[in-house]
């Protein structure tokens, strides 16, 4: 099932996520649907809050070196922390929820990451590239943070005023 996606400025966008304690049937249809809402709208990760469930679970699906989202790369992260960050990159991030707008935003480069799967598995994973970016895109939704919150005063007036647009052009 396809879930509705929120857009900023949705203030549910700015709640934080509560650790998930059941890994029951429930969740795993959640989960299917998450992935289905998502590659439906050409997202590469999408976190539970922007299908209005604030509980910490994310997903990922980089695309691989031909750009096709296979299913061996879609990662599902519940309850997730990081550790061992290192470097620092920029990226032109964009998000479901902020529609029409990509800015370059600095992340960490490498990094660990802990978490459990749908099962409730505890599981590590070295990421860096777009997975690592990706996977700090993710976890800022989940304490209630946008990637536009990071953005210098002037260009985030430049992002209101583009956003204005976008908005304008979707009635
Ligand atoms: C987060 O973002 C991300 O504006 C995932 O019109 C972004 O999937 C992780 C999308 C950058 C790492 C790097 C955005 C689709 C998808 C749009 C997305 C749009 C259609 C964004
Ligand atoms: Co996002």
């Amino acid at each position: 099932m396809i879930l509705p996606i929120i857009t900023y400025p949705n203030k549910q966008l700015k709640v934080r996520s509560t650790q998930v304690t059941s890994f029951d049937q429930l969740l795993h249809r959640f989960l299917d649907d998450m992935y289905e809402t998502m590659m439906s709208s050409n997202g590469i990760g999408l976190a539970a809050i922007q299908v209005a469930n604030p509980i910490r679970v994310l997903i990922l699906c980089i695309p691989d070196g031909e750009g096709n989202q296979t299913l061996e790369n879609r990662l599902e992260v519940i309850n997730p922390s990081i550790s061992n960050p290192s470097g620092n990159t920029l990226y032109q991030e964009g998000c479901l929820s902020v529609p029409g707008f990509y800015e370059d935003i600095e992340r960490y480069e490498a990094l660990t990451l802990h978490y459990q799967n749908r099962h409730g598995e505890h599981c590590t994973l070295e990421a860096d590239e777009l997975l690592a970016i990706a996977i700090q895109h993710e976890m800022d939704h989940l304490e209630g943070k946008l990637f536009i919150e990071k953005l210098t005063y002037n260009r985030r007036k430049k992002f209101e005023k583009e956003y204005k647009k976008v908005l304008k052009e979707k009635k």
